[in-house]
């Protein structure tokens, strides 16, 4: 258990001994908490550096909220926590954007943070980095604890994790005080303090009637269609839920980070009928999706005019009524859930075949529109050009994981490059975070070991652009492609009234590309499809660091992206 507590403590006295550095470690290493992203300082650069020491992999980063987004992603993609770990009062601050960011969409992960010494602090006599961290943690959380004394570093542990993974996950805050790092405790008391956290995610089954109502409703449907969110691609249920889905034969539309869940190119997948099947539909199953500002609320012009029916499926039993009502609940965990509801579907129901026709047919209408604009070879290049390049290289290459973010460069990229295996698609989630590409980036490439390509818009990836040195330090198989189109959802703006540039524009011609070079890595500037597709698959082959700056027509863009309709605009007369 704690042998390198054991080795590394000091004997005094003959009375063996550890001390906190150690018995953080220890907890971790316990728990099978094997990678730290943070950023080192006052009062947690030794235990970074033990820590490493010990085993553990702890990636330094240039920005805390870099690290942050990493550990929230490595916790969607491994269903354990992602540890971050800062400094105090500013460190904290960095990092408590993603550790808000993980709580929003439901990731797991902890935020481990050195702070001051409670004594000063509580009598705000102006300590180093001086703040009370936990009180300004604990709104933006799903809980946050304090360890004052090295015994309870092994209970403060398993708190946090179970409090991140168990139920609806999300973000904990730990709050461990320079002091406590340097207690010293009997070596042998110290390792049994420690505690392993058993069946840290308990599975929740669901009530037999909740199953039973809902199979019943769905049985009741014309138009049957089930919406995969990213808690579906969470749960690691793959097998159970394709087999719902195909023994069920219901069209099923994947949420943005649920894309490859089942793949793009699966028969019943009604990605490219969006708008037809949310109209249509009469009886909508939500598995591990919300009906938040994603799906319109559930209701409005984006729903049509047919009544509908909800069946809702999720761990969280807030969850439910709260947009409109939901007249199947079924509250347990996805896997077990869909389990249940697959074994309660005796094969003599299936989804009506002139809707699975109906479905079809709008889909390939939409996919054969689409086609020929994915094919064009413009220099500069438009979205669609540069995206039918990505397309291909990711139907080519499926276990690379996409990273993606922006306006216009997230959402047609969402809609034109299929995903064919689950959680290969990373994004700026419920948000729409810009700022999330370095840090996810690089924490697919560490917890899976797969090529990752990031999609960036210019102005997405200047959010954590100077994480491209970390990048080349670890040299990771990461390529980045910048859609650069000289601004933020066009680079066309101009200021009319004085000398400063357009607030929506950046420097025109910019060579992103040459930031990699100068950390050692590959940089290219790509004008056409052609260049783009070399340097995306030479860039994947390689496994080296890459950057690829894709110029792109700076008035291709729309205001917003798809999202336009969200903007508040001044109803005054311009001037
Ligand atoms: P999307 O943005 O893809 O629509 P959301 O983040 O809105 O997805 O929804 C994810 C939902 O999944 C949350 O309501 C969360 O409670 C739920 N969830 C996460 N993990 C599980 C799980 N293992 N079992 C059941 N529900 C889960
Ligand atoms: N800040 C943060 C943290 N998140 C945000 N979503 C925004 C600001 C506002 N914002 C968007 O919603 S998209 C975007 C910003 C600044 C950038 C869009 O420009 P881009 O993409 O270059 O990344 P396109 O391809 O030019 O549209
Ligand atoms: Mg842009």
């Amino acid at each position: 258990m704690a042998e390198t507590a054991t080795k590394a403590a000091a004997v005094d006295d003959g009375e063996e001994l550890t001390d906190g550095f150690n018995l953080v470690i220890e907890a971790m290493k316990l728990n099978g908490l094997d990678t730290i992203y943070g950023v080192p300082g006052i009062p947690i650069t030794d235990l970074g550096r033990m820590a490493q020491a010990a085993g553990i992999r702890v990636l330094s980063f240039r920005h805390e909220q870099n690290a942050g987004y990493a550990a929230a992603i490595a916790g969607f993609l491994t269903q354990k926590p992602g540890v971050c770990l800062t400094v105090s009062a500013p460190g904290f601050l960095n990092g408590l954007t993603a550790l808000a960011h993980a709580t929003t969409n439901c990731f797991p992960m902890i935020l481990v943070s050195g702070s001051s010494e409670r004594e000063i602090v509580d009598l705000q006599q102006g300590d180093y980095e001086e703040m009370d961290q936990l009180a300004i943690a604990k709104p933006l959380c799903k809980a946050a604890y304090r360890v004052l004394h090295a015994q309870d570093i092994g209970i403060g542990f398993a708190r946090a994790i179970r409090a991140a993974v168990s139920g609806r996950p999300g973000g904990v805050y730990l709050d461990l005080p320079a002091k406590l790092f340097g207690q010293v405790m009997n070596a042998e008391a110290g390792r049994k303090s420690l505690v392993k956290v058993i069946d840290p995610a308990p599975a929740q089954l669901p009530a037999p009637a909740s199953v039973k109502r809902a199979l019943d409703v769905l049985k009741s449907a014309k138009r049957p269609l089930v919406i995969l969110g990213k808690g579906a691609a969470y749960a690691q249920a793959d097998d159970a839920i394709r087999a719902f889905v195909e023994k069920s034969g219901v069209p099923f539309l994947p949420m943005s980070m649920a894309k490859g869940l089942l793949p793009d190119t699966h028969p019943q997948c009604a990605g490219a009928a969006r708008s037809t099947v949310l109209k249509d539909s009469d009886v909508v199953m939500l598995v591990g999706a919300r009906l938040n500002w994603l799906l319109s609320h559930g209701k409005g012009k984006t729903w049509g005019e047919a009544p509908k029916k909800f069946i809702q499926v999720d761990i969280e039993p807030k969850e439910m009524d709260s947009n409109v009502e939901i007249v199947a609940p079924v509250v347990g965990d996805i896997a077990s859930c869909v389990a249940a509801l697959a074994a309660g579907l005796d094969g003599s129901w299936k989804a009506p075949s002139d809707w699975i026709a109906a479905v079809k047919a709008k889909r390939d209408e939409n996919v054969a529109k689409m086609a020929p604009r994915l094919m064009n070879n413009n220099s500069p290049m438009d979205y669609h050009g540069a995206l039918g390049v990505l397309r291909t290289v990711i139907k080519e290459r499926p276990d690379t994981i996409l990273v993606n973010e922006g306006a216009n460069t997230l959402d047609l990229a969402r809609g034109v490059i299929d995903m064919y295996k689950p959680r290969k698609r990373l994004d700026v989630g419920t948000w729409g975070v810009m700022g999330i590409g370095m840090g996810s980036a690089i924490a697919a490439a560490v917890e899976t070991g797969h090529p990752v390509l990031a999609v960036e818009g210019d102005s997405a990836f200047g959010f954590s652009g100077m994480e491209v040195e970390t990048i080349c330090r670890y040299q990771l198989p990461i390529c980045v492609v910048i859609f650069n189109n000289d601004g933020i959802y066009r680079g066309t703006d101009v200021n009319k009234a004085g000398k400063d540039p357009a607030t929506t524009v950046f420097v025109k011609g910019s060579r992103y590309d040459r930031m990699m070079e100068a950390f050692g890595g590959v940089g290219v500037n790509a004008t056409s499809p052609d260049e783009l597709r070399q340097a995306v698959n030479a860039a994947i082959d390689s496994g080296k660091p890459t950057l690829i700056n894709a110029v792109i027509d700076p008035g291709a863009g729309s205001e917003s992206g798809r999202i336009g309709n969200l903007n508040p605009q001044s109803k005054l007369k311009k001037k």
